[in-house]
């Protein structure tokens, strides 16, 4: 199952307990106060990891609580320091409080780390407020509670490019065709549920991250269909790929439906430079319709590229235009996703 929000209750561990002791030896008459510290509380951690791609694990474990520090002892020994409670997630997720709706950090690279609830101080023992007008004090602290808030966390993938399409426009198709990735894919809408990452592998060993998402359909902005909540998938791509398929009736209609949709749900990804495909012109009926469409877009100011994701025509050019469109934008995103996930071809 594909979680890609949830919302977590965490808390730091409280601080152990301070002690109240008196050295009692013998020949050592009046030997003072001895109580040890309490140890910390273990602070609660947010670690990513490429090797989670989903937040499903904190559907079943909502409530993180780190360990409690050890309760100081007699001989001013010190309780234990609780060890952290480190957490999981996926990279490329964003962090949020609930109740301020402030966002506290968002997690992008392979091993980031974010403190969210600290653990508490551990009390003071009776040996610490020892004073020279107090010699035997009996004044000891409880540790300190750890913080604790409720956080939302949300998925965003990290990819470089994003597909977008209607249902059955040959997404996964084309995704499997130029990755290692095997979306499924078959001739009925929604076939594809959740997102789908794949890595392109370019011949000089670099590589791009490519991210399928559920097809969108006109109304997807009110919740037609699987509704647009997986358009924040591609929100960090640098580039997008817009599939239509040239079999159905109306592809140009198609084109501004989906057009339409990306613009209700952010401008801000409405404007993300983007390539138009024409795909299944393997077909008779697609590429008989193909200079029609191809005038149209153009008078529009919109170049398109034809291919068929399943005979593969045309897709390794597209792969070079790909790659070309990340390399004039590196100075947005330095490196290629692949590269800062670890994933990329030694
Ligand atoms: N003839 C032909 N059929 C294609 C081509 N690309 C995809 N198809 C077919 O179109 C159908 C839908 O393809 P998918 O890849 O599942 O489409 P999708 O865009 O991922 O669809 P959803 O996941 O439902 O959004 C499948 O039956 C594919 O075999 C193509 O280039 N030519
Ligand atoms: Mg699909």
């Amino acid at each position: 199952m594909f979680v890609d929000q949830v919302k977590i209750y965490v808390k730091g561990g409280d601080g152990g307990r301070g002690c109240l002791s008196f050295c009692r030896q013998k020949y050592r008459p009046r030997g003072g106060p001895n109580g040890g510290d309490g140890g910390r509380g273990g602070d609660v951690i947010l670690q990513a990891s490429i090797n989670l791609r989903t937040l499903l694990d904190f559907r079943y474990r909502p409530q993180n609580i780190a360990p409690r520090g050890g309760h100081g002892s007699g001989s001013c020994r010190k309780g234990r320091d609780a060890p952290l409670c480190i957490l999981k997630v996926p990279v490329g997720t964003l962090v949020k409080d609930v109740q301020s709706q402030e966002v506290l950090g968002d997690l992008m690279r392979e091993g980031e780390e974010l403190v969210v609830a600290r653990g508490g101080r551990g009390g003071w023992g009776n040996a610490h407020f020892k004073s020279s007008t107090n010699q035997a004090p009996r004044r000891v602290e409880g540790g300190r509670a750890g913080e604790e808030r409720w956080l939302q966390l949300e998925l965003k993938l990290m990819a470089d490019v994003g597909l977008i399409g209607l249902p059955n426009a040959g997404k996964s198709t084309f995704l499997s065709r130029i990755s290692a990735a095997h979306p499924k894919a078959a001739p009925y809408p929604f076939t594809t549920l959740t997102p789908k990452l794949g890595v392109v592998q370019l011949p000089d060993y670099r590589s791009f991250v490519v991210a399928d998402i559920p097809g969108l359909i006109p109304g997807a902005h009110q919740g037609k269909g699987l509704g647009d909540r997986f358009l924040r998938h591609i929100e960090r791509t640098s580039l997008l790929v817009h599939l239509v398929d040239l079999a159905v009736e109306d592809p140009i209609a198609a084109f501004h439906a989906v057009e339409k949709e990306l613009e209700y749900y952010s401008p801000a990804l409405a404007r993300k430079p983007r390539l138009v495909v024409a795909n299944k012109i393997d077909l008779p009926l697609a590429s008989e319709k193909l200079p029609q469409v191809e005038r149209d877009l153009r008078s529009l100011g919109i170049r398109i590229y034809p291919l068929s994701a399943r005979t593969g025509q045309g897709v390794p050019a597209l792969i070079c235009v790909m790659d070309q469109r990340l390399r004039e934008m590196a100075w947005a995103s330095p490196e290629p996703v692949a590269e800062e996930l670890g994933i990329a071809a030694p």
